[in-house]
């Protein structure tokens, strides 16, 4: 059950993602286990695939969709079970961007893996952001900007958790089609990803 689960993943077959956890569950098979050893290994290929060339973005976000129908089901039940997310990570689209379909990928990608993610939406002031990071002491801080005008504003929200007082305790990563390496060390961001599973290693890679 686990192998068919982690093929209808890779397929993008959410319905029967859906059936073989039910089915799973029903089996005794641990929420954790159906977690760590079908869903993130199958996200984990579709990013690599992504990251090669052999899976389209739209392919990618079938099968995140997939994954997601079993992590409805999921995700309650490991919380009852105590198991802590992989790390926490707040996520938003800056303030006077509405591109959301990169960013949604990349919260995807990140609850795949196994992360516990809040998604602030988008438009998000530094207001908000620093509001998130004082209520959910995430591990990771993560911005998007699709627009050369926007990600101008990555900068203002880096400064204001600094002066919240809440940069130690936080790890900074931005993303974003105009957003690059340069950028990020210039901003002082702790880390720069180009894509949805580049952004799932450096989450980790950061933990
Ligand atoms: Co907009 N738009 N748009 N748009 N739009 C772009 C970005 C643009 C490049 C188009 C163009 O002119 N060629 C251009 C920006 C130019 C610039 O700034 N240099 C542009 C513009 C100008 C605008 C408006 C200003 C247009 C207007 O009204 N005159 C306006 C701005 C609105 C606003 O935000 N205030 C606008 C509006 C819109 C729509 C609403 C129509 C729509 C957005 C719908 C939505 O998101 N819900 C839209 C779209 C769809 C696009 C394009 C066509 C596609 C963006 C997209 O979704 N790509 C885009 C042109 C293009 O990219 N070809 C364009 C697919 C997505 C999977 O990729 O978002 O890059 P991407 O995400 C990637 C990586 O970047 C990375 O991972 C993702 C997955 O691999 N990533 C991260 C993203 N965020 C990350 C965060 C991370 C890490 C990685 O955290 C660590």
């Amino acid at each position: 059950m686990i192998e068919a689960i982690k093929q209808a993943v890779l397929d993008g077959d959410r319905a029967k993602v859906i059936e073989q956890t039910a089915a799973a569950l029903d089996a005794g098979t641990q929420p954790k286990e159906i977690l760590d050893q079908a869903l993130t290994p199958a996200m984990d290929i579709v990013g690599e695939e992504y990251e090669r060339g052999d899976r389209y973005v739209p392919e990618m976000l079938i099968s995140a969709e997939a994954m997601k129908g079993a992590m409805k089901t999921l995700r309650p039940l490991l919380a009852e079970a105590g198991v802590e997310p992989r790390g926490r990570v707040v996520i938003g689209t800056v303030e006077g961007d509405l591109h959301d379909i990169g960013k949604d990928l990349v919260v995807m990608m990140l609850e795949g893996a196994g992360f516990e993610v809040s998604d602030l939406g988008v438009e998000v002031s530094s207001e908000s952001f620093v509001e998130a990071v004082r209520e959910t002491h995430p591990n990771i801080l993560a911005m998007s900007a699709l627009l050369t005008t926007t990600m101008t504003y990555m900068p203002t929200v880096v400064d204001a958790v600094k002066n919240a007082g809440l940069r130690d305790g936080v790890r900074v990563i931005v993303g974003g089609a105009p957003v690059t390496q340069a950028f990020a060390d210039q901003i002082g961001a702790d880390g720069y990803a180009p894509d949805a599973a580049s952004a799932v290693k450096l989450a980790v890679s950061l933990l």
